[in-house]
């Protein structure tokens, strides 16, 4: 019996062209999401998927496709992937770590400074032909990012990444907070220090979230550590949408609490809470964190190795290159 696989959503023809070399293959032409139980009426029959973050596989789409044997994400985040349930089920589960990371760091990068530098909100204020409108001191006068304190929560890979284009890029001062503290020798490459929740909150000028989405994260900043926040603060997201409590972030910004926030992912996203889209002091990109072309490319032709590997019946069937489950048996 041939093995089948399952495309989510459109990809690179080149990607196609290798998936098809092994299987048979659906793809989503478009980059429309199908709803959950478009998603199970097209996996039936299937033995992988090449998924995105849009796509939940809890339990519930696991069991309706019993023949499920491993879900490759595009995207290094999985928290729309049941892990335990699919490691319960011998389903393998992967992921696409490193090759994301520097594309990641710039774009966190750029939006924190975007946001520092109030550039969307000038731009659009000069496509009002507004330009003339106000003073020297409040002519779009934002916030240094050369030489200010950088703060970072979540010191992963991009974590470190961004850490490294502060220090040595920007002459900032680089905190950090962590589940678990860094080894010395990478807090040195990073040029970052260590500090609890509330020091990071306090003293950063740039605080950048980028940290995994899981039910500790939730609502990680939210009223309570808005308030320890500078008045003149920016807060960049380029995480997930879950780890801010988005009404909190839109009275606070509204309230003067921090002086402006850049927001890449949202809570129920591509929803996007309405008084964030009401405010001028808010930058807001579509979840665009790994989008060039290269990295895009990348991405997709490593979700295409693990893929073929999960499946595959050769020597390394079933040991895919970034596995999130590693030695799960597969069924
Ligand atoms: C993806 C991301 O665009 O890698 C991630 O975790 O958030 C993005 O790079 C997203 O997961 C869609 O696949």
């Amino acid at each position: 019996m041939s093995t089948a696989v399952l495309a989510t959503r459109a990809t690179f023809a080149d990607v196609l062209d290798r998936l098809r070399e092994h299987f048979v293959v659906e793809h989503n032409p478009t980059d429309a999401v199908w709803s959950p139980a478009e998603l199970i009426r097209r996996l039936q029959g299937k033995h992988g998927v090449m998924s995105t973050g849009s796509e939940r596989f809890d339990a519930a789409v696991l069991d309706a496709c019993p023949q499920l044997r491993a879900v490759c994400n595009v995207g290094v985040g999985y928290n729309n992937i049941d892990v335990e349930a699919c490691s319960a089920r011998g389903v393998i589960v992967t992921n696409t770590p490193d090759v994301l990371t520097e594309t990641t760091a710039d774009f966190g990068f750029a939006l924190m400074m975007a946001t520092a530098r109030r550039i969307t909100e000038s731009e659009r204020a000069v496509r009002r032909g507004e330009w003339t409108r106000t003073g020297i001191h409040d002519h779009f006068a934002g916030s240094d990012v050369h030489g200010a304190t950088l703060g970072i929560l979540g010191m992963g890979r991009i974590g470190q990444a961004i850490a490294r284009r502060g220090s040595a890029g920007f002459g900032m001062r680089v905190i950090y907070h962590n589940r678990t503290r860094l080894a010395p020798a990478l807090e040195a490459a990073a040029g970052a220090s260590y500090v609890d929740k509330a020091t990071l909150l306090r003293q950063a000028d740039h605080l950048v979230l980028v940290l995994p989405y899981t039910p500790a994260s939730h609502h990680a900043i939210g009223a309570a550590e808005l308030a320890l926040m500078k008045q003149s603060a920016t807060l960049t997201n380029i995480a997930r949408g879950g780890i801010v409590d988005d009404a909190a972030l839109a009275a606070a910004l509204r309230a003067g609490t921090i002086a402006a926030a850049g927001l890449d992912v949202f809570e129920g996203e591509p929803a996007i809470h309405p008084a964030l889209l009401d405010l001028p002091n808010v930058v807001i990109t579509p979840h665009i964190g790994s989008a060039t072309l290269r990295t895009r490319r990348a991405m997709a032709a490593l979700a295409a190795d693990n893929l073929v590997a999960a499946l595959g019946r050769g020597p390394d069937a079933g040991h895919p290159p970034t596995p999130v489950n590693p030695g799960v048996e597969r069924r």
